[in-house]
């Protein structure tokens, strides 16, 4: 049986109300032990889920708050045991003196994600949904927000328990054959397998399908700022940012390292990375600085060019800019639009955007924002909630989309259904994975260490 945990669940500043948590079978008990309701009818005989107004004192009975406590008994509870719930004022010091108190009475501190993972085991919710938990608490954009709440409410297990089901028939109706040679069940045609597996092979294509979105969504769309030395790149950065984060200097190659924020660009999150500058360079420093430009190039799903609109552009920044389009989307920013032009601004390659702005003065900022936004859309037709939105969920998909297809051709190729469908049940395990219906061990753990203390 589990012992009892308690956490503060919320922040640690001072705020309106602060609430202390515990769940375990010693709950309820121990909250009796720190808090005496008004009426003088203990919490071990309050209804569920009732606000109770009391006393919360040290179990020597010194008064600590007046304030509100409620319980829900098992299995009505989130993590399926007894919980109770304190709702304090909110000063750091006065919760930290409550969870003491509730330590006093043999209650111990839970661990990071403890009463979701409970809550989990309790078979209360399936690891989609408790990726959401995590994925709500820390959502920064609107949209985030929506996914998160669709996949709270079940809305992606939904669409993988439909695809685990129809493959699951798929493999009852061919075992029932084999196990029942009396009962004249007509055996599996290939055609039948053939036509379940392409329709639930289509479903599973469209889920992996998501997650480039998802993952834009949860952990923001990866922005390389790339150009060459002193072309403006860090003031953009800053300008965007709307603080100085980035160091700029009028000497060539003084961001030596790439530096990255997070931006909300009107419901867009996007991962801003301030790069060094492309140059070749026999300075030890920067060309570690080259290399990791490069990289961000590599894993940046936006670019952004900035270019010195008052030099003449040059070979090396047509090479950049060709290298960039060539990888994804880009945007071409002619910066230092202030300043008089050095010649007419060549066209940029087919399909990329080009904007003027001054990142010095903030001029025309708004249509570079406005630019990102028309290459992101983001009403994209998919329900919120169905979206893959991180790496686990995408390699367990991918792996039983494999699966799906390695059976799709033993078919084509005439191999016996029970050679095929070897790879369907192999494909059923990674979503159930993906669920949670199979546990992993160190799946698990690492969703839970995701977690902050008292989800
Ligand atoms: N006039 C003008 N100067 C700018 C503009 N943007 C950047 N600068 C200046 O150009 C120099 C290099 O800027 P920085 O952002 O460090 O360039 P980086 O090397 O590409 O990161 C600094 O002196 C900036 O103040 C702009 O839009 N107009
Ligand atoms: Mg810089």
């Amino acid at each position: 049986m589990n012992d009892t945990i308690a956490a503060i669940a919320t922040g640690h500043q001072a705020t309106a109300i602060g609430i202390v948590r515990l769940s375990g079978p010693q709950a309820i008990a121990a909250l009796d032990q720190v808090f005496t309701p008004v009426g003088g009818v203990p919490m071990h005989q309050q209804p569920n889920r009732l606000l109770v107004y009391g006393t919360l004192h040290t179990p020597e009975g010194l008064a600590l708050d007046h304030c509100l406590a409620t319980v829900s008994r098992a299995p009505h509870s989130y993590t399926g045991e007894d919980t109770a719930e304190l709702q304090c004022h909110g000063s750091p010091v006065l919760l930290s003196m409550a969870l003491e108190a509730l330590f006093a009475c043999g209650v111990r501190q839970a661990q990071a994600g403890e009463f979701t993972r409970r809550a989990f085991l309790a078979g209360k919710m399936d690891l989609t949904r408790t990726e959401a938990v995590a994925d709500l608490i820390h959502a920064e954009s609107q949209d985030a927000v929506y996914q998160a709440a669709g996949q709270l409410g079940g809305a992606l297990a939904q669409v993988i328990n439909d695809i685990y089901d129809q493959l699951t028939g798929l493999m009852a109706h061919f075992h029932a054959v084999l196990d029942y040679p009396d009962e004249d069940i007509d055996p599996l045609e290939a055609q039948e397998i053939a036509h379940t597996l392409a329709q639930a092979g289509a479903k599973l294509d469209r889920l992996a399908h998501t997650y480039r979105r998802g993952r834009a969504l949860v952990e923001g769309i990866p922005c390389a700022i790339v150009g060459k030395p002193n072309a403006g790149k860090s003031t953009l950065f800053n300008a965007l940012l709307g603080y100085d984060r980035a160091i700029v200097t009028p000497i060539a190659g003084t961001t030596r390292d790439t530096v990255e924020e997070r931006l909300n660009l009107g419901g867009i999150l996007l991962r801003l990375i301030d790069t060094a500058g492309l140059r070749d360079s026999t300075d030890q420093v920067e060309q570690m600085g080259v290399e990791r430009s490069r990289e961000a190039l590599r894993r940046s799903e936006l670019t952004l060019v900035v270019v010195d609109a008052s030099r003449p552009r040059d070979a090396e920044e047509e090479e950049l800019l060709a290298l960039a389009a060539s990888h994804g989307p880009t945007i071409l920013v002619y910066n230092k639009e202030d300043l008089p032009t050095a010649a007419p601004l060549p066209s940029p390659p087919a399909g990329v955007e080009t904007v003027a702005l001054s990142a010095l003065t903030g001029d025309g900022i708004d249509q570079l924002e406005l630019a990102i936004s028309h290459l992101f859309p983001q009403d994209t037709g998919l329900r919120p909630g169905t979206l893959l939105t991180n790496a686990r969920q995408a390699q367990s998909a991918a792996l039983a989309q494999t699966c799906l297809t390695r059976a799709q051709q033993a078919l084509q190729a005439g191999l016996s259904p029970d050679a095929v469908l070897t790879d369907v049940e192999e494909a059923l395990t990674y979503l159930g994975e993906l669920t949670g219906r199979v546990v992993r061990e160190d799946i698990t753990s690492q969703i839970f260490q995701r977690f902050c203390v008292g989800k």
